[in-house]
């Protein structure tokens, strides 16, 4: 075995976005584009200590991780540990860093994107604390990619590739390499937060759930913790085996891609009682009742309401943290709870400061994620287990549960529309025409709807200081109604643009109103705002959650 040092060229497209660097599959697998992309993450490495190294199973992480690993090994990386088979949900991974005190961790995954090889691939890196890179490591390593001329490889040989589908430690070449268990260590924190006794028992009741893997990473957590160490009936989980091209399905758990679940939970027959889905790489949940569907904002809120009875959080909560596109439900709460609620700009990392300084414990977005300070990482099985929690402790529904919430705390009828494979140049103009039309909007009326405020939105790091600009459009109307604007940070075909659409109520003659229907006077007045339809020549959006 030696080592390669083989020529590069710099790329230029190598800026991650909100979550890692993410392109279609066929450009990471041009010459040297992984290749580049990793050896300027570890040119970029203080502490080499040890690494973990996992994917969600889409096509390409099992080349990509032995690609990974012989680089590791060239870079002089002590440890590399491995989920066994290359699997590794996010979650899991950033428990594992935060367990093992590890210096980092690469995870293989373009999220809720299609995989296979006409579909995404990505790559994230995670800092020491387990959470996403902050700006100014992401920032480093793509001026590092930009710059480049060499990586270092391990030649090995006849020897093939390295073997991860057995537990267990070797060496190769100075480097550890452990590959480990994925689902015991996530399955072992999950236990510590969570009464497991009494969900079990409401298994033992009968309680019917339906779990969706989407063919995606989660599966075999999935199993193994519903099925295995809480009783829940064999075939409770669905689609649960990873699969390189998720069985063709877009692993995005929302209304529109998780279509079989939901036909399955509105069935009048026999819909079970819970039914929940997790994205590609787990960091996403989505919660529906019977017949019913919680918004990822009302689900934040109502995990966030009923924290005390779980164990991991009846100590109280720190403070709670949504991004600023999420609904302001789980304000709501925090305002009854005495305690602080920040607004942060889309990504993860924003939340992960706040976690890391202690200010928060439980955090959301509305694009589906919830988490908490277990971890620097949404999280999706834990949202799951959270409301299992829940319903067993207070012995209600999933629809009685958020029905209740809204009796306490008003309902946030909340919608976003997309509008997605645009040509940039027309986001971009429909972004900057809106900018541009800010200062005049204050206390114009539109219909029924007076401007209360129009900002384009602009954080300041409580911990750090830092200013973070553009992050999105924002124009508040009397009554705690609200719309946003802003460009989609994760797509890989053209642009998205996402429109928030939000309506405060508390009359409770008005709860039944469905979502569409309560914000449509605020989808007229985003088009008469910012010109969606000439501008982007698109009559209605692509998809609605
Ligand atoms: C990533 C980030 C999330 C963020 C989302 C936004 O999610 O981790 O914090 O909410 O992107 O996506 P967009 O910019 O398209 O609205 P994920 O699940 O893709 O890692």
């Amino acid at each position: 075995m030696r080592i390669n040092y083989v020529k590069t060229t710099p790329f230029n497209d190598q800026r991650p976005g909100t979550s890692g660097l993410r392109k279609k599959t066929n450009v990471f697998k041009t010459d040297n584009y992984l290749e580049n992309f990793i050896q300027s993450i570890f040119n970029c490495l203080a502490d080499k200590r040890a690494l973990v190294v996992g994917g969600d199973g889409r096509y390409h992480n099992d080349k990509a991780i032995d690609t990974i690993i012989r680089m590791a090994a060239a870079n002089e990386i002590d440890k590399v540990m491995i989920g066994r088979g290359g699997i590794l949900s996010t979650p899991a991974a950033s428990c594992v860093i935060r367990k093992y005190g590890l210096s980092g961790g690469i995870i293989l995954s373009a999220s809720h994107n299609p995989g296979g090889p006409e579909g995404d691939f990505g790559v994230k890196f995670n800092t020491a604390n387990g959470g996403p890179a902050p700006e100014s490591v992401t920032e480093a390593i793509f001026r590092q990619s930009q710059r480049i001329t060499e990586y270092k490889i391990l030649n090995m040989g006849d020897l093939g590739p390295l073997d991860i589908e057995h537990t267990g430690k070797s060496r190769l070449y100075e480097t550890q390499i452990e590959i480990f268990e994925p689902v015991s260590d996530y399955a072992a924190l999950m236990n510590t937060l969570f009464d497991f006794e009494r969900i079990r028992l409401l298994f033992k009741t009968g309680f019917l759930m339906r779990y969706d893997g989407m063919n995606a990473v989660t599966g075999p957590y999935a199993k193994s913790i519903l099925e295995g160490i809480l009783g829940a009936p064999q075939g409770t989980v669905v689609n649960g085996e990873p699969l390189a091209d998720f069985g063709g399905r877009h692993p995005d758990p929302n209304l529109v891609y998780a279509k079989e679940l939901v036909e399955a939970m509105y069935s009048p027959k026999d819909a079970p009682d819970f039914g929940a889905a997790s994205d590609g790489d787990g960091d996403r949940n989505m919660i529906l009742g019977r017949g019913f569907f919680v918004t990822p904002s009302d689900s934040l809120a109502v995990l966030a309401a009923n924290a005390h009875l779980v164990p991991g959080y009846m100590g109280g909560l720190k403070g709670v943290a949504r991004s600023m596109p999420t609904g302001k439900a789980v304000d709501m709460v925090a305002a009854k709870l005495g305690i602080p609620c920040y607004e942060t700009p889309t990504g993860w990392k924003f939340f992960g400061a706040l976690l890391d300084a202690d200010l928060v414990t439980l955090c959301g977005e509305e694009s589906f994620g919830t988490g908490s300070s277990h971890i620097r990482e949404k999280d999706g099985l834990w949202a799951v287990l959270f409301w299992l929690n829940i319903i067993a402790a207070r012995g209600l529904g999933v629809e009685a549960i958020v029905r209740d919430h809204w009796m306490r705390f008003g309902r946030n009828f909340y919608s976003r529309h997309d509008y997605e494979g645009l040509e940039p140049s027309a986001a971009n103009l429909l972004m900057a025409r809106l900018k541009d039309s800010l200062p005049g909007l204050k206390g114009r009326t539109f219909g029924a709807y007076r401007v209360e405020s129009a900002d384009d939105f602009s954080y300041t790091d409580p911990v750090d200081g830092l200013i973070s600009t553009g992050q999105g459009v924002r124009i508040v109307f009397e009554d705690i109604k609200r719309l946003v604007f802003r460009l989609s940070g994760t797509g890989t075909n053209g642009a998205t643009l996402r429109v928030y659409l939000e309506r405060y109520e508390k009359d409770p003659g008005l709860y039944n109103l469905k979502p569409e229907e309560a914000v449509s006077g605020l989808a007229s007045v985003a088009d008469e705002i910012a010109h969606i339809k000439t501008i982007l020549k698109r009559s209605a959006p692509d998809v609605i959650t």
